[in-house]
């Protein structure tokens, strides 16, 4: 178990200078298409694994708060704050650390109709609503201080 990627970081790896992560649903269709790594239309565990990959950065298949916000802070400043908010609801059992245990939860989160793939609606649906749990972190301006 290796993963844990990048699902914040494709959010921005599609450009997007100011971060209006609106239309939500375009945003969670390019990142569908950029998790949906064999292109076959499904989102899988597997894919999960591999796109999670990328913040574990001391490579021992577990990734901490400080990976994964340190990777997004590095990459997409602007998405701090939601990237904490985000790590929140990965970590399901709150222990500081995503796990196998953890990705398989948000997968099955995702995984809408339970067919052990999350189609590209399915996606939509979760991120979507992400996005607009979150509103508050993301987008529109700063925050202030
Ligand atoms: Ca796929
Ligand atoms: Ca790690
Ligand atoms: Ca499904």
């Amino acid at each position: 178990m290796q993963y844990l990627a990048a699902i914040v970081a494709f959010i921005c790896w599609q450009g997007c200078q100011g971060i209006d992560l609106r239309p939500y649903n375009v945003t969670a269709l390019s990142m569908f298409v950029n998790n949906d790594l064999n292109q076959d239309g499904f989102f899988t565990l597997d894919e999960m694994h591999s796109s999670f990959t990328i913040y574990d950065t001391d490579h021992d298949g577990r990734v901490t708060r400080h990976e994964y916000t340190s990777y997004v802070n590095l990459h997409t400043p602007t998405l701090h704050d939601l990237s904490h908010a985000l790590y929140d609801d990965y970590d399901v059992d709150h222990d500081h650390h995503l796990d196998e245990h953890d990705f398989q939860n948000l997968f099955n989160v995702m995984d809408a109709d339970k067919d052990n793939r999350v189609s590209a609606l399915e996606w939509e649906q979760y991120w979507v609503s992400q996005f607009i749990k979150y509103e508050h972190l993301h987008g529109h301006g700063h925050m202030g201080g």
